[in-house]
């Protein structure tokens, strides 16, 4: 099982299996545990594929990841899905009610920890504003949700299971800088490592450190204050 959330990149190499040229070339970086990691870049740089690696999603091609110093292949994909909250870029919903798509993954979930989790990602009263709140239906024939409001309830579902690692993946795009300070600010409590992909770049600067990453590749890694003085990219985002 994962104890610490201690992640590190070791000249991780990625290329899909159905690819020819790598997405991820010599990635090397550590999470120390329960550190606050934003990854930024351009679109198609590679973060979501980076993120991919840390459920095995897909297998590292060349290179090393580690967690908890154990190489990921030492951990059965139970031990390691039991304590990773992944929420990924578009997240799904199944066809039933809030509260199992809430509960997924966790079916002895109690009325009571289901809404501190719908609370904690902001979404409790979007919820209780529904007809049948919690009982509603999603999915087909169910009510039509925004991708927002897909995104908490997605995210509620990742903190249900109180995961030493946390990955949100553009997760708080939709939101508005006050529910995200809101939603961030709730995520502290957990306690995990938490990777936050992200476009936003105050959302990158509330974070303890930043990664900047350009076509596969780690340009820079650092506080904020750090990336100003080493990358120009950095400085160009940031002005922009
Ligand atoms: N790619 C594939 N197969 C996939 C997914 C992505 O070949 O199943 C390619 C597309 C792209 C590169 O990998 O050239 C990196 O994609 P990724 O989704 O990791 O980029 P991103 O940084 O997450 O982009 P965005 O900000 O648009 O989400
Ligand atoms: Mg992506």
């Amino acid at each position: 099982e994962v104890i610490d959330g201690k992640i590190e990149y070791e000249h991780v190499a990625f290329t899909y299996p159905t690819a020819d040229e790598p997405v991820l070339t010599d990635v090397s970086f550590t999470v120390n545990p329960r550190e606050k990691l934003a990854i930024i870049g351009a679109t198609g740089a590679g973060k979501t594929s980076l993120f991919q690696l840390i459920p095995r999603l897909y297998n590292v091609t060349k290179g090393v990841l580690y967690i908890d110093q154990k190489p990921i292949t030492s951990y059965t994909l139970d031990q390691l899905r039991g304590s990773i909250g992944y929420v990924p870029q578009s997240p799904l919903l199944f066809t039933g009610s809030i509260r199992d798509n809430i509960a997924w993954g966790k079916e002895n979930a109690t009325r009571e920890e289901i809404i501190q989790s719908a609370k904690d990602a902001q979404i409790h009263d979007t919820i209780m504003d529904l007809p049948d709140q919690y009982d509603t239906r999603v999915g087909q024939k169910g009510v039509n949700l925004s991708g927002g409001q897909k995104q908490r309830i997605s995210i509620a579902r990742a903190l249900i299971r109180r995961p030493k690692i946390l990955m949100l993946d553009d997760s708080t795009s939709a939101l508005d800088l006050a529910t995200e300070s809101e939603l961030l600010r709730a995520i502290q409590h957990y306690h995990c490592t938490t990777m936050i992909i992200t476009s936003k770049i105050s959302t990158a600067i509330s974070a303890d450190r930043i990664l900047l990453m350009n076509d596969g590749k780690v340009l820079a890694i650092g506080t904020h204050e750090e990336l100003l003085n080493q990358s120009s990219l950095y400085m160009r985002i940031v002005e922009s």
